[in-house]
């Protein structure tokens, strides 16, 4: 009697799969939204395939241009700009975009119900020594009516107002993890076949961390209320461990525990990191799986940016590291 072949454990559920399986639970979504994910995820799968070769591709490097920011792009800092423009002006569903690497609004389908504020690859300075990188991504609904022109008022609106914000790791696995406000799932991208699979159903970040992540180069420039806490993780004999790639840092304190920390240095009076697409992006995500986020002194879902590249200070991840963080620094 033939038998069927073992045929290991099934595929699992894909991206797209999930993507219309939470479309279904909106009575009224009309899959754009859900066509928007789409293209976030096919780009992050192209740029995926150019960042694991880039040593290969002559990609690695500078670029030999500054973004608004002042910092040298890297040649895969302007391919990834390039690959999410592309892939989210043919999916139409995107009314206008900020990015990191842009210096203005980019119009791109009048038409279009939502705006992405993106920052197509961040931490680029560690590509050329192959360390984890990431791309972030807000969606919010546009405010003034389609087919009008796009404005700054689509565009500044408090973090609390996103759709969805998410983020994609090129690490050991590339993995996309993203929220539209129902709870934050995982996707392990499966080269031999290209698609993304549902890995980690259901994120949940515990509210006591183990592991915090913050520049010790930065000590003497750090207020001594900062330096007591730090002191702190010491004394709770909590682990250090900094990537310099905020994704890396944020995605392992999400997974396991623990407290991401960029603050205002005398460099950098506003924090470093960027509200519209960096900070507001993790922040929806971090609070969704039972974090929290905070510039030092309010919840960074309730800012209103006043700029599409203004910077902010950072506290996120475990709500309980958090809150002590907050209060032995105010
Ligand atoms: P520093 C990368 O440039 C980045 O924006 C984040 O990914 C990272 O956490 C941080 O800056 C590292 O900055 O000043 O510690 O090198």
């Amino acid at each position: 009697m033939a038998t069927t072949p073992d045929l290991g454990k099934p595929v699992g559920v894909t991206l797209d799969r999930f993507i219309k399986r939470d479309q279904d639970s909106f009575p009224y979504a009309t899959g754009e939204l859900s066509q928007l994910l789409r293209d976030i995820g096919l780009a992050s799968k192209i740029l995926n395939r150019e960042i694991t070769r880039s040593g290969l591709l002559n990609l690695e490097g500078a670029f030999g241009a500054e973004n608004v920011q002042g910092e040298a792009q890297q040649k895969l800092d302007v391919v990834a700009n390039i690959r999410f423009k592309r892939a989210l002006t043919n999916g139409g569903q995107v009314c206008a975009l900020v990015s990191e690497e842009e210096p203005d609004l980019i119009t791109i389908n009048p038409d279009a119900n939502y705006l992405v504020a993106m920052d197509p690859l961040d931490g680029s300075s560690n590509i050329d020594v192959n360390v984890s990188i990431g791309t972030i991504f807000s969606i919010y609904r546009r405010k003034s009516k389609k087919g009008s022109q796009v404005t700054k008022e689509d565009v500044l609106q408090p973090g609390r107002d996103q759709v969805a914000a998410g983020y994609v790791l090129y690490g050991s696995s590339t993995m996309l993890v993203y929220t539209t406000g129902q709870g934050v799932n995982g996707f392990t991208h499966g080269p031999t076949i290209g698609e993304f699979f549902l890995s980690h159903p259901n994120i949940k970040c515990t509210p006591d961390g183990t592991i915090y992540s913050i520049n010790d180069g930065y000590w003497n420039e750090m207020t001594d209320e900062l330096r007591s806490f730090v002191e702190y993780c010491r004394s709770q004999k909590l682990t250090a461990r900094y990537a310099g790639s905020l994704v890396t840092d944020v995605h392992r304190n999400l997974l396991k525990g623990g407290i991401y920390i960029y603050p205002a240095l005398p460099k950098h009076p506003d924090g470093k990191l960027r509200l519209l697409y960096e900070a507001n992006a993790l922040a929806m995500i971090v609070e969704q799986t039972g974090g929290k986020a905070s510039d030092g002194k309010q919840r960074i879902l309730d800012i209103l940016p006043k700029e599409f590249h203004q910077r902010t200070p950072l506290f996120i991840g475990s709500a309980n590291l958090v809150d002590k963080c907050l209060e032995m620094i105010s």
